[in-house]
């Protein structure tokens, strides 16, 4: 086991493991950030995936041997431990709510990084249906965020929760790095991130955390 409390098992991507070191990053709490060599693409996965329950990652393994996997499952768990689930039962479930349309929206970009990283065809058509496909979602995710507190804090409550991170580690960092213009339509979500990237202590991870394709 791991000489910290926590060992989170991924490959070397952000992607669905990011919400959770930047958990990690807003507690400022420690763990073991284990990048497999292998990568969900190759023939030997096949093999090394028999150790975990789905056969998919992320996996958190916490001292004591206990293993989570699902990734809102393991961002759930540590939010309720850190202080960032929400308040009360209705506001953890706003952040769930969030979280999980988040997720949902992120579909079109998997499609557009999995062609680039494996040098796809249809590369260009994956990178425009991004474009066809997300506005819907980011709208009713800019007007939940203005119905709170004008937009001018956070998703819900007022404090940071994992549905912030969420937003902020799925969609707008990648969608800033592909284009930066789009995210301005949304100008809530655009400086929600903004606000995100400069509490210090994810500031500090961003600066740190290893260069990833997505
Ligand atoms: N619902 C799961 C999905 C996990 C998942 O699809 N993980 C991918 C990497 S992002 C994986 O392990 N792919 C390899 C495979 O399915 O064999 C979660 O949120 O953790």
């Amino acid at each position: 086991m791991s000489t910290y409390k926590y060992k989170l098992t991924y490959f070397n991507f952000n992607a669905r493991a990011e919400v959770i070191r930047l958990i990690f990053a807003a507690a400022g709490v420690q763990y073991e950030d284990e990048r497999l060599a292998v990568s969900p693409f190759e023939q030997e996965w096949a093999v090394v995936n028999k150790s975990f329950p789905f056969q998919q990652l992320p996996v958190l393994e916490i001292e004591g041997g206990v293993v989570l996997a699902q990734s809102h499952a393991i961002a759930r768990y540590l939010a309720n431990e850190f202080g960032f689930a929400g308040k009360t039962n209705l506001e953890k479930a706003k952040v769930d709510m969030i979280a999980d349309a988040t997720e949902e929206l992120y579909s079109p970009m998997r499609v557009y990084f999995h062609a680039k990283y494996n040098n796809a065809k249809h590369l260009q058509a994956a990178f425009d249906d991004i474009f066809v496909k997300l506005p819907h979602g980011m709208s009713n995710l800019e007007r939940l965020l203005t119905k709170n507190n004008g937009g001018d804090g956070f998703f819900v409550g007022d404090s940071l929760t994992w549905a912030d991170l969420k937003f902020f580690g799925r969609i707008g960092n990648n969608i800033q790095r592909l284009n930066p213009e789009f995210l301005k339509q949304y100008p809530k979500l655009n400086t929600l991130c903004d606000r995100v990237a400069a509490i210090p202590r994810i500031k500090e991870w961003i600066e740190k955390r290893p260069e990833v394709q997505f």
